[in-house]
């Protein structure tokens, strides 16, 4: 094949591609590609012209600005065409841009530039008859686009009558519509608790809620808007006299010969305007404008994909004039891609510290928003149900500023013969233990606390903390060193260590070594509730712990209790019984309880006579904030005196301790005539029957 044949056949494959990208983006509000692919292809194209113009065909998109207008809106003829701007995305590039000027206008780079944010949005034509809103419409093909008046008029920013009296008869107002980024994350939260489909971003977000036939839905869509031009001005302006006389004269009378102030003409009409929008003396202050609006990027509440640089001088703008799609007087420079494609090669499974699994997605390395990407988290199943991405999926990644990585989408068009269905594990990749995922819980667990390599650490210091088992001796750091020196795995692991080899570690002199060992032989005397509470079951906190001891008496019971006796225990729902009896199920977590019994003992609980309870059958709820006591202490006390503690007021309520600021728990029991106790009321109480502060 000749060469001549090749380039052909690689600018015919361009045209369909970018012609696909362009309907998809355009007019079906469905980009498959980030836009960083599309301006490869389009520079790709548009070298090819530069080098080969035999072939520059008149249908090339390099000639075209967007897609063909969608049917069901009516069409609109721009009477000023809409142009779009061409791109620079580094120094060097802005910087060839620069002395392009210089060499049309030969003369030096000392003209005035208008600097602004590119926004990440739409780009509306706004037209105004004799100051009223009569017509918007967006930039289709930029000769023509489509009718979205109605829409248009919903935003809250978009004045229908321009302020003031002086104005042209017909004003054209160009500008970006976007939804800022908090109206963005509200709607996302929206679509995924009624389990509709999100939108990947604001852009997209935008431009789907200005597409729409039904302007209700716009208007329910938070959009916003900002002024960066003006299109068809017409000659005649009415102005008022002094003495308020309104009287006609010529646009130029008006009309400023700087862009800048043009746009401060607009926002004197009413009309939004970007804060960030600056007047820079020269080419000089663009570098700092562009690392400035870089570095608040983040901040601001609406998404930006560069920058944009405008000749200022309006008789300046006219001798440089335009090439096809673009003005020669400005220019894009746009920030590193956030968005790029690359494979999905494999999913991996990641135990966390407190036993969630979470799929982590392995990525052929890509380079995006300043730093080589080979990593993202695909959150939970629910995640990749919603992707519906399977393993050697083409995926667009994310990453925005500090952000973790983001696959935001899968292009289901490059969708490989070889592409395999992601299969969450059975058990836990780690330990092998069963994994559990709760009702209302997006995450799969490890049910193999005790014994899980992930969760290892985090098991030995709970186990080891003041509430738990309380070893003297035994902090957090010392821990970590333990695990990972491999002198324990397990809590029971504990009781084996000999001042000889604790002493071997590094920082661990003699006597720290003595005084752990002792720590620990004291550690092994304990109480059952402290014992339960140790091993870490997952929302078995102190209370149930000392509840579950207080019902079934001996851990032998409620080793082998099924979910149902459970639930006898007061505090304890089906969540907490399901979670108890997943762990001792676990064969792992059963070896390490067996060690941790044999080494460890507590005192026998004494079954409490009735007149060891004289709470019994008395139902309290609290409320508020109590100050001398936390609510889960007093909760227990309650408990110990044979009182059931429930979490929600009815008639049948006994008494309702009010702590400060208690609120529809009060005025409920006040309705149904229930006794209000103050805090000072219950530690009287409590005081009463022996126990105190
Ligand atoms: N901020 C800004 N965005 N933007 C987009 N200004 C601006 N100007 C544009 C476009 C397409 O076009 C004019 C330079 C014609």
């Amino acid at each position: 094949m000749t060469e001549s044949s090749t380039l052909q056949k690689r600018v015919f494959a361009l045209h369909q591609l970018i012609n696909q990208y362009n309907h998809q983006y355009y007019v079906l509000d469905e980009p498959s590609v980030p836009d960083v692919e599309y301006d490869r292809l389009m520079r790709e194209l548009i070298d090819i012209e530069l080098q080969h113009p035999a072939l520059k065909t008149l249908d090339s998109p390099s000639q075209k600005v967007g897609g063909e207008p969608l049917k069901a809106f009516t069409q609109v003829e721009h009477q000023v065409p809409m142009l779009s701007l061409d791109n620079v995305f580094s120094a060097q590039e802005w910087q060839a841009f620069d002395k392009r000027i210089q060499d049309r206008l030969k003369s030096t780079h000392d003209y005035a530039l208008c600097a602004e944010p590119k926004l990440d949005g739409l780009a509306v034509s706004i037209r105004y008859e004799n100051g009223i809103f009569v017509q918007a419409a967006t930039r289709g093909d930029g000769t023509t686009g489509e009718n979205i008046t109605e829409n248009v008029r919903t935003i809250k920013s978009i004045p229908l009558k321009l302020q003031g009296n002086d104005f042209p008869a017909i004003l054209e107002v160009r500008g970006e519509v976007f939804m800022p980024k908090a109206s963005f994350e509200q709607l996302n939260a929206k679509a995924i608790k009624k389990g509709e489909k999100t939108f990947a971003n604001p852009r997209n977000a935008a431009a789907g809620s200005l597409r729409q036939l039904d302007s209700k839905i716009t208007a329910q869509r938070n959009l916003a808007f900002y002024a960066y031009g003006m299109g068809y001005v017409s000659d005649v302006v009415s102005v008022l006299d002094e003495s308020g006389k309104k009287f006609e004269t010529q646009q130029e009378e008006w009309l400023s010969n700087s862009h800048y102030q043009r746009l401060c003409q607009l926002k004197a009409l009413g009309l939004p305007m970007c804060p960030e929008v600056k007047l820079l003396k020269n080419a000089d202050d663009v570098e700092a404008f562009y690392q400035n609006i870089l570095t608040s990027r983040a901040a601001l509440s609406y998404e930006i994909d560069g920058t944009v640089f405008k000749v200022d001088n309006i008789t300046l703008q006219e001798k440089l004039g335009f090439v096809a799609r673009a003005p020669r007087w400005a220019i894009a420079y746009k920030f590193p891609a956030q968005e790029e494609l690359t494979t999905l090669e494999d999913v991996e499974f990641q135990v966390g510290r407190t036993g969630a699994i979470t799929p982590v997605a392995r990525l052929k390395p890509v380079f995006v928003g300043g730093v080589t990407v080979s990593n993202a988290t695909l959150h939970n199943q629910d995640e990749i149900t919603r992707l519906g991405i399977k393993i050697n999926d083409t995926v667009v990644i994310r990453r925005a500023g500090d952000v973790i990585p983001q696959i935001v989408s899968v292009v289901i068009d490059k969708r490989p013969e070889n592409a395999k269905d992601i299969h969450f594990p059975n058990t836990c990749p780690v330990c092998d233990s069963e994994v559990l995922r709760l009702e209302g819980e997006a995450v799969l667990r490890c049910t193999g606390g005790l014994f899980c390599g992930a969760q290892r650490k985090e098991a030995i210091k709970h186990f080891a903390s003041r509430k738990a088992i309380d070893i003297d001796g035994l902090g957090d750091k010392l821990v970590e060193q333990l695990v990972d020196e491999k002198l324990i795995q397990t809590p029971a692991d504990l009781f084996n260590l000999t001042e000889l080899n604790i002493s071997t570690m590094e920082r661990m002199g003699k006597k720290s070594a003595q005084n752990l060992i002792k720590g620990l032989q004291n550690a092994k005397q304990t109480t059952l509730a402290k014992f339960i509470y140790s091993l870490g079951i997952r929302e078995v906190g102190e209370t149930t712990a000392a509840n579950l001891a207080q019902h079934f008496l001996t851990f032998e019971k409620i080793k082998i209790a099924d979910e149902e006796s459970l639930q006898q225990v007061p505090d304890v729902g089906a969540v907490v019984a399901q979670n108890i009896v997943l762990f001792f199920q676990q064969p792992h977590n059963v070896e390490v309880v067996n060690e941790l019994e044999n080494i460890m003992s507590w005192p026998a609980i004494e079954v409490k006579s009735e007149d060891q309870q004289p709470l019994l059958n008395q139902t309290f709820v609290l409320t508020g904030t109590l100050n001398q006591m936390g609510r889960n202490e007093a909760k227990g006390h309650l408990q110990s005196l044979g009182a059931k503690v429930s979490g929600s007021i009815s008639a049948k309520t006994h008494f309702l301790v009010a702590g400060e600021k208690a609120g529809s728990k009060l005025t409920k029991a006040q309705d149904l005539g229930v006794e209000v106790l103050t805090e000072q009321d219950m530690l009287n109480l409590l005081a009463m029957h022996g126990i105190s502060l």
